[in-house]
């Protein structure tokens, strides 16, 4: 079993929850922040079969987009689509 940490823009997560439920996953949205705009941005994380990481890929890749933004003192930055990060989980458990 894998945990799949997505950060994204605010703008894509609804988009991108809708998705994922209705395609079979289970999905939690957190409100994060970026370290470096200091902006608000989402992280969900999805709990998932090692064989489902690819589609929920996938699924991130068809909803998310890149986007310039302002960055005090840098111009502007482009930001996404998203940043994933994939976990090896050793134990899952839902009581
Ligand atoms: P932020 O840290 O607010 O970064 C927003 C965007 O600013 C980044 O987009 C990148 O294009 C730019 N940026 C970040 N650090 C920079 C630096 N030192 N110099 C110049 N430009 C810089 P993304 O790379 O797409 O990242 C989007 C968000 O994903 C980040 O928001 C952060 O919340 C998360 N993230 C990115 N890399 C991460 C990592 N290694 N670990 C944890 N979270 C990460």
């Amino acid at each position: 079993m894998k945990l799949l940490i997505a950060v994204v823009q605010d703008q894509d997560a609804g988009p991108l929850m809708q998705r994922l439920v209705d395609q079979g996953f289970g999905a939690t949205k957190l409100a994060s922040t970026g370290g470096f705009l200091r902006q608000g941005n989402t992280t969900i994380l999805i709990g998932l079969e090692d064989a489902q990481v690819d589609a929920a890929v996938e699924c991130i890749r068809r909803t998310c987009r890149h986007r310039r933004q302002a960055a005090a003192g840098a111009g502007d930055v482009e930001v996404g689509a998203a940043t994933i990060f994939v976990l090896r989980v050793d134990r899952f458990e839902r009581i």
